[in-house]
């Protein structure tokens, strides 16, 4: 049988079955132009049509969440699980808590997590799921009755071995709790379902470290197998949740000056830099009082910029850490303007691919999310070991297993994304990805 699945023909496919889900266009698209020039190399792909196989979800689970707020009215949302890709591995991915929320958002994250967690050399697969349900504003006690809702569905679809959610936007380690308390009562099981989970009740040491500093690790790997390093560089951070949080604290204590966070209202400008005692602020002020970033500026006396973004400001490194297509073609002409010399994607597909398109040709140095925010997922992935195992490693255990796998997928790129004596990180991580979970599927046949 011959090969020859052009990229025009295959996204023509893609859209005309998957009909305005433009996150979910823009994710494949990134991949396949990287992964279809590969698979013509290697038949096998082709003949047993693994990247349109790959490109389907197995399933999508979409339910009904009621819930009463504090003022006794009955609420309902939209509750959600992308099963993608478990070819290699359990659903693994987390769950998203935002207003915007929709099943183009889901899909493209689904799919992305199974690259990514294909990278990281663990036997997990790829899911995603959450919510249109809005936190922000919400009582205590409303996210509890609306995380107990949530998993009074989803329960009966997860499992230690068949799909193991986490948090993401609008879901951190109190969401998770109420969720895994409920999963627990269910099912009246004690296993290891969700990940993120308190360190009293079965969590990993440096999970919630993990996403932000394992960025921070690839970013390092990257400028020194240039022949750089981070010490004295200034970065720009976008975000100011858990991985802008983490991405912070390790830059800090890798000599880098941070200058920026951000929330979606704007961004603050600190000329002296973030210090640790800044970012215990930071940490108070969003994970305690929920609070915006605005209140720093009044806090330590620095320039709040309303409703923008902090790409416009110079700095030596980029690390978007809020959420998708948060740099889109403008900004990346303003970081590239100011001398930026390498990104790396803290949140999932933040980058448009204007923008990446233009960094290739400015030859600045750009770490994709599904290699740069590997390491969430990889202490994930951890976690699950150690529950498991009915044992607990170590912070200096997980950190020294994080670091490795951040090295390994550095390695992963560098090995499948080398391009007339440069690495291209995106063309890497996508094809490094890609082998695993499509080698799974030929040994499996036609299923
Ligand atoms: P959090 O909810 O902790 O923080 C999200 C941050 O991004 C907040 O500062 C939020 O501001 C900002 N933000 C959200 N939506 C927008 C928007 N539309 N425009 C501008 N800013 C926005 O989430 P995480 O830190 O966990 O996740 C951030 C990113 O990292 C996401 O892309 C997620 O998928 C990705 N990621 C997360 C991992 C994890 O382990 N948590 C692992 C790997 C990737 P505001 O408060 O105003 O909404
Ligand atoms: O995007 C991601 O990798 C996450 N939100 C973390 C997923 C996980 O299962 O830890």
């Amino acid at each position: 049988m011959t090969c020859s699945l052009h990229l025009n023909d295959f996204m023509n496919g893609l859209v005309r079955r998957n009909p305005g889900e433009t996150e979910f266009h823009q994710a494949v698209h990134e991949v396949a132009r990287d992964v279809l020039p590969f698979i013509q190399t290697r038949p096998v792909y082709c003949e047993n049509r693994i990247l349109e196989r790959m490109t389907e979800p197995d399933r999508i689970i979409i339910f009904r969440v009621s819930w009463e707020d504090d003022h006794g009215n009955i609420r309902a949302n939209r509750g959600y699980r992308v099963q993608f890709n478990n070819s290699i591995g359990p659903y693994k991915g987390g769950l998203r808590f935002d207003k915007g929320l929709n099943l183009s958002i889901l899909k493209f994250l689904g799919f992305e997590q199974t690259f990514k967690n294909s990278l990281t050399g663990l036997p997990l697969g790829g899911g995603k799921g959450g919510s249109d349900f809005n936190p922000k504003g919400k009582s205590d006690r409303e996210i509890m009755r609306f995380c107990q809702s949530f998993m009074t569905e989803l329960w009966r679809h997860i499992g230690p071995d068949t799909d193991i959610p986490a948090g993401d936007i609008g879901v951190g380690s109190r969401e998770v709790s109420y969720m895994y308390g409920q999963y627990k009562r269910l099912s009246n099981t004690f296993t290891g379902t969700l990940t993120g989970k308190g360190i009293a009740y079965g969590g990993s040491m440096i999970r919630t470290e993990a996403t932000g500093y394992g960025c921070v690790y690839m970013m390092d790997h990257i400028l020194n197998h240039h022949g750089n390093g981070l010490e004295w560089k200034t970065a720009l951070v976008s975000g100011s949740g858990n991985v802008a949080q983490y991405t912070i604290e390790k830059l800090i204590d890798s000599g880098v000056k941070v200058l920026t966070a951000s929330d979606s209202s704007g961004f603050i400008y600190d000329k002296d830099g973030i210090d640790r005692e800044k970012l215990a602020y930071i940490k108070d002020l969003k994970n305690n009082r929920r609070g915006r970033i605005a209140e720093y500026a009044e806090e330590f006396g620095v320039e709040y910029h309303e409703g923008k973004k902090p790409w416009i400001i110079p700095g030596d490194l980029a690390f978007p850490c809020a959420t998708q297509n948060e740099i889109l073609l403008s900004d990346a002409k303003a970081l590239v303007a100011n001398g930026c010399m390498a990104v790396a994607e803290g949140a999932n597909m933040p980058v448009h691919q204007d923008g990446v398109d233009l960094f290739d040709v400015a030859k600045i140095y750009f770490a994709p999310a599904k290699a740069a925010n590997a390491g969430g997922v990889a202490v994930s992935g951890l976690e699950m070991s150690q529950n498991s195992m009915r044992l607990s490693w170590t912070r200096e255990e997980i950190d020294e297993k994080l670091k490795k796998i951040m090295k390994h997928i550095h390695d992963m790129c560098v090995e499948y994304g080398m391009e007339n004596s440069r690495v291209n990180y995106r063309k890497g991580a996508n094809i490094g990805g890609f082998i695993k979970v499509a080698d799974a599927m030929v040994a499996f046949g036609n299923c």
